[in-house]
């Protein structure tokens, strides 16, 4: 294997979610879900619904193996529960015959955000419920596409869903209680839980859950990985850690929360809602862990700090900015975490067979004439993929690569104005233009390896 080449059995594709390219909000029968109205900009998107079959060619042009995407839950269940939509799961059917017939493998999310209204009014995620009507959605989902889908993720990022959305209230349905917070977690894991069963029960041959694990990082150590910290530092990004990421990997992979978490959910919510053989349930055998990975957060120890209202606990931790390069929303890029990430969740949890489910970047792209010159996406993605590559070489078991993410698209709170695309989309016509990145993504794939010479950053100029 050259420098540049990766393994012969290594999947390229790219990773999409239902409400930030669907549109079609009430065709077809769908249910309302938390984010339709939550967001100041129409949610009609990509209007992928009715222009599934162009995107399917745009990724057969690409070349991919793999193509994740998470399937709208109140499209298939407007309600959340009970009556089943027939044209929802026609929908999913079409969508999956078209990439088969396209020669790419579907893998499917089950739950990336997007809570149907109705679960939402009758409690949302801080109710015990909606675990147990996942499953049965799952089940659903599973019994119509599962003939042709074999990989099945369960829940998307639920650090996000459940601080970000019940939290801090960034995300719908933009509650601000920290037990809630707290509670939807756990009931996530449990949805996950009990999805794993409802999917192995009804034959599917692979599961797992997509994380976006961050790693945590004093500022020096942003330079300098094995630098010293000081008790107090240490002390710091042990607490955030236990947060974003061992409260998920651990009850997920190891069927127990870090035991230095637990005080801190008692403390804000009690533990009445963790009931006796939850986290057996929890930590049903699992196939693989999705890691989307985009930027560490990066803290240290600082007296006077509040808690963030998103990290709850986080009381006397500044949260840094650093001078690296950034994306366009100000995200860190740091490709060589993903390699020390990868080393950590193997030698953690060495059963686990990992992918990254999503890696990728905002930028603000430039155009001339017809063309999108976005190199610095370019830059972005072939860093984490030498990244990525230093980890396999080092042992790291990890499937393949999804680029987050295939079109512009519905950014979440931040709306139309956020660009992550290999695609880029004109709202106004639906129009879409592969970018340079595209092309050059599909030069990777297709000789399985990164080109012998670098992409160069734009400098300024070019950027103006
Ligand atoms: C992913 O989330 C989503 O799965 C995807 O839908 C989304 O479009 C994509 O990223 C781009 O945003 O800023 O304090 O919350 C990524 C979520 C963002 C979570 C960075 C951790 C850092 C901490 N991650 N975030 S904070």
């Amino acid at each position: 294997m050259s420098a540049a080449s990766f393994p012969e059995s290594f999947v390229w594709g790219v990773s999409t979610s239902a409400f930030q390219i669907e549109g079609a909000t009430t065709a077809g029968g769908r249910g309302p879900s938390i984010w339709d109205g939550f967001s100041a900009d129409r949610a009609e998107a990509c209007d992928h619904y009715h222009r599934h079959t162009e995107d399917v060619r745009l990724m057969k042009d690409l070349g991919i193996a793999a193509y994740r995407f998470s399937v709208s839950w109140a499209r298939v269940i407007p309600d959340g529960c009970g009556k089943v939509n027939a044209a929802g799961l026609d929908f999913y059917d079409r969508l999956v015959d078209e990439l088969i017939a396209a020669g790419i493998t579907p893998y499917a999310t089950l739950y990336h955000w997007d809570l149907p209204q109705a679960l939402e009014d009758r409690g949302g995620w801080p109710v015990r419920d909606t675990a147990h009507h996942f499953a049965d959605y799952a089940a659903i989902v599973h019994e119509r596409l599962g003939d042709r889908v074999g990989t099945w993720f369960t829940v998307n990022e639920p650090w996000v869903a459940a601080f970000l959305g019940y939290g801090s209230g960034i995300h719908a349905p933009g509650r601000t209680s920290t037990a809630d917070a707290f509670r939807s977690a756990h009931h996530m894991l449990l949805a996950h839980g009990l999805g794993v069963q409802a999917l192995r029960a009804a034959g599917a041959s692979e599961v797992g859950a997509a994380l976006n694990i961050s790693p945590v990082l004093t500022p020096a150590q942003v330079s300098d990985f094995d630098r010293e910290l000081t008790e107090e530092d240490a002390e710091a990004v042990a607490r955030i850690d236990a947060l974003v990421n061992r409260q998920f990997l651990d009850p997920m992979l190891r069927g127990a929360y870090p035991t230095d978490l637990v005080p801190l959910i008692e403390r804000h919510a009690g533990l009445g809602h963790v009931h006796d053989g939850d986290l057996d349930v929890i930590a049903a055998p699992t196939d693989l862990l999705g890691v989307n990975y985009y930027s560490p957060l990066v803290v240290q120890a600082q007296p006077s700090e509040p808690a963030d209202p998103a990290f709850p606990g986080s009381e006397g931790v500044l949260f840094c900015t650093v001078p690296t390069a950034v994306t366009a929303m100000g995200w860190p890029i740091v490709p060589a975490c993903l390699s020390q990430l990868l080393g950590r969740l193997s030698r953690e949890y060495p059963q686990t067979e990992l992918m990254i489910t999503e890696n990728g970047a905002d930028f603000v792209d430039v155009a001339t004439g017809d063309s999108i010159h976005d190199l610095e996406r370019i830059s972005f993605i072939e860093e984490h993929l030498r990244a990525l590559r230093t980890a396999i070489d080092d042992g790291a078991n990890v499937r393949g690569y999804l680029v987050w993410t295939l079109l512009d698209n519905l950014e979440w709170s931040d709306g139309y104005q956020r660009k992550f695309g290999l695609v880029h989309v004109d709202f106004a016509t639906q129009r879409r233009r592969p970018k340079d990145s595209a092309r050059w993504y599909r030069d990777v794939i297709a000789r399985n390896g990164l080109p012998e010479t670098r992409a160069r950053r734009p400098t300024l100029e070019t950027v103006a």
